[in-house]
């Protein structure tokens, strides 16, 4: 017990005294840590509020519809499901309440900022047990929408997965909508990386396009490790049993018992969320964003070398850097010696594989939460490019 308390307050001062980059992670308030670290993950509540399978839920079903009446109206949703463990499990969940085993699904490319869970081949779920079709970017690492149009007209998949988790530019839900429409697909928004974004009114929301959204709610959203699959009113107006068909999915389809703990501290992570001080942070990573990038421009503006950093983005929160081929991996430990912490990521068209990646991906939402600004974010930029291009 003493080592792992040891071992946790090591973590905790690592994570304070290094400078955090990874994109997908941030700092949760201490009232989302109080309710993690809860009695409520003593309790079993399989089932839904008022439908449970245990008893001695009366406090537990409270707690979850509130998490569900907090998240409906944040993200302007008709129905929402919070018990997702993550948001793998949220997207599992979706392919399985409204597809066969075998249908075609269509999603980004891992390579080009998509996720695993879009129909990632032969090695995934969603790749193994259905037929996948994957659209590309283009060479600024842009979806390439009019590729895509075509695509899915000629493979005509039934489900149309858009977001990603390395994709540094805004998303046009209009056209994903117009083109889902051409083929009657199901259109889903995976908005994990950008949830923060979305309600902080720096991106577009995709409720009026989409049928459904799934996402985390640890990444921008600052909540605790978990998810949800919300549905849209264009989702019931489509099929109105959709609501019905995703619960099923998560329980008992997919899971076992919800995790209340985390749905507690999601529900508190919805209403921080919708302070008007999440407006102001929201804003501040985009800022933030540009200045990283201002930062890294500055060293391959040709002061220190004719060829600049190749740097794709940024729209959000962001950004994917060429490191030079399989460098991605060498660069990151580098930067980890150096006390900043980011992940080694493909870039779009990579030409060496996930586990050996040509570039790095960093990102403004943790150090944003910590009360960085543009300066740091410049200065900090500028370090890794030095340090990249002295490689
Ligand atoms: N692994 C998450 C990320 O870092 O973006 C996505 O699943």
């Amino acid at each position: 017990m003493n080592k792992i308390i040891d071992l946790i307050d090591e973590e905790q001062r690592y994570q304070n005294n290094t400078i955090r980059l990874i994109p997908s992670e941030n700092f949760i308030s201490e009232a989302v840590k109080q309710a993690l670290s809860s009695d409520l993950s003593n309790k079993y509540a399989e089932g839904y509020p008022g439908k449970r399978y245990y008893q001695g839920n009366k406090f537990i079903d409270e707690i979850e519809n509130l998490a569900i009446e907090r998240g409906k109206r944040l993200f302007k949703v008709e129905h929402m499901n919070v018990q997702p463990y993550s948001g793998s499990p949220a997207n599992a969940a979706i392919l399985m309440a409204l597809l066969e085993p075998g249908d075609k699904i269509c999603g980004m490319k891992l390579s080009a900022g998509g996720h695993l869970t879009h129909g990632h081949p032969r090695i995934t779920f969603s790749g193994k047990f259905f037929e996948s079709v994957q659209y590309d970017v283009d060479s600024e690492g842009k979806i390439d929408y009019e590729a895509l149009e075509e695509m899915v007209e000629r493979e005509k998949p039934k489900l149309i997965f858009c977001g990603g988790t390395a994709y540094p530019w805004k998303i046009d839900w209009q056209i994903f909508s117009k083109i889902a429409s051409k083929v009657n697909a199901y259109l889903i928004a995976d908005i994990a990386h950008i949830a923060g974004l979305i309600v902080g009114g720096v991106h577009e929301s995709p409720v009026d396009f989409v049928d459904v959204i799934s996402s985390t709610t640890h990444k921008t959203l600052r909540g605790p490790r978990g998810a949800f699959i919300g549905v849209t009113k264009k989702g019931l107006e489509r099929d109105s049993e959709l609501a019905k068909k995703i619960d099923r999915a998560v329980f008992p389809g997919l899971q076992g018992g919800p995790h209340m703990n985390t749905i507690a501290a999601m529900a508190v992570a919805f209403e921080e969320a919708s302070r008007p001080e999440f407006k102001e942070y929201a804003n501040q990573i985009i800022k933030n964003a540009q200045a990283l990038k201002r930062g890294l421009e500055m060293v391959g503006s040709g002061r220190d070398r004719s060829v600049p950093l190749k740097i794709f983005g940024t729209e959000n929160h962001l950004l994917v850097i060429d490191c030079g081929f399989e460098k991605g991996k060498e660069v990151a430990v580098k930067l980890e010696e150096m006390g900043i912490i980011v992940n080694a990521n493909t870039i779009p068209h990579d030409q060496a594989g996930p586990f050996k990646p040509s570039g790095i991906r960093v990102g403004t939402p943790a150090m944003t939460t910590k009360g960085w600004k543009e300066k740091e974010f410049e200065e900090v930029g500028e370090r890794i490019g030095r340090m990249i291009i002295n490689m």
